[in-house]
């Protein structure tokens, strides 16, 4: 009897990881046959600056942070002529004790010290750059470490659902309390609005699956009650892919 707990944990395949293709490599790496993973959701993401800092959020403020956010969205290995090959595969795996397995294959964050201590874990094959301040001085590394997996259940919880809408994932997979939503919603410029206003983002409809937690927010927010929370960890997955 295996008596770890189903569970789900997010992955992130990175844009340094499609750039060099050991997408494949990564995928094998993975494999239900390897590690009992199975796939809940998967997509294709043209990573916004507003969903890489969600992502991101508790690094706000580090040295790091700004880099790290270029390097989620793409920019740093796709220049301007190429914004369309900047991607991320997003994909939620379910399986019995996924999010240990995933994150001991991915290895240490920092590829420098996977190398040392993990030879051969996914994270090996990354890279660490130096970043500097406008006067050339280093004042803290990039690290380029391919991928992403969830730390912790909270974590994962957070994650899944800042990049997936419960209509991602097959209705048996969803991991996490799903309610239909009975108003209108709308986003724009920081705002939650109930009504269509002039260039704002759709979020939802009535008789849309909504994950319950986003949905408390939501309303919190409607009604002007201190909302449980972040509006923008609610609005960027309903942002994603579109222009
Ligand atoms: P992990 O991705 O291993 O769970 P986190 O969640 O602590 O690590 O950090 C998220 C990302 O932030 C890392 N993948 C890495 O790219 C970056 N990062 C974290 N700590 C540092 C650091 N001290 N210096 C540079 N980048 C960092």
């Amino acid at each position: 009897m295996n008596d770890k707990p189903l569970e789900q944990t997010l992955v992130l395949i990175k844009p340094d990881a499609l750039k060099n293709s050991i997408t494949g490599f990564i995928f094998s790496q993975l494999s239900e046959f390897i590690t009992g993973a199975r796939f809940a959701g998967a997509k294709v993401v043209n990573v916004s600056r507003f969903l890489a800092a969600e992502h991101y959020i508790e690094h706000v403020g580090k040295p790091f942070y700004e880099p790290l956010l270029d390097y989620l969205a793409g920019a740093v290995h796709y220049p301007e002529d190429v914004r369309w090959k900047r991607r991320v595969i997003a994909i939620v795996y379910h399986g019995v004790g996924v999010r240990e397995r995933l994150r001991t294959i991915a290895g240490p964050t920092n590829p420098h010290q996977a190398r040392e201590e993990k030879p051969g874990c996914i994270r090996s094959l990354g890279t660490v750059v130096p970043i500097k301040d406008a006067a050339g001085n280093i004042i803290g590394n990039r690290m380029d470490n391919l991928i992403h997996t969830s730390a912790t259940a909270e974590d994962a919880e957070r994650e899944i659902k800042l990049w997936f809408l419960p209509f991602d994932i097959p209705p048996l997979m969803r991991g996490y309390p799903v309610t239909t939503c009975q108003s209108h919603y709308y986003y724009k410029a920081g705002r939650l609005y109930q009504t269509c206003e002039p260039d704002s983002v759709f979020l939802l409809a009535p008789g849309d699956p909504v994950w319950t937690s986003d949905l408390e927010i939501l309303q919190d927010i409607a009604q002007n009650k201190p909302a449980r929370g972040r509006l923008n960890a609610v609005v960027a997955k309903y942002m994603i892919n579109r222009e």
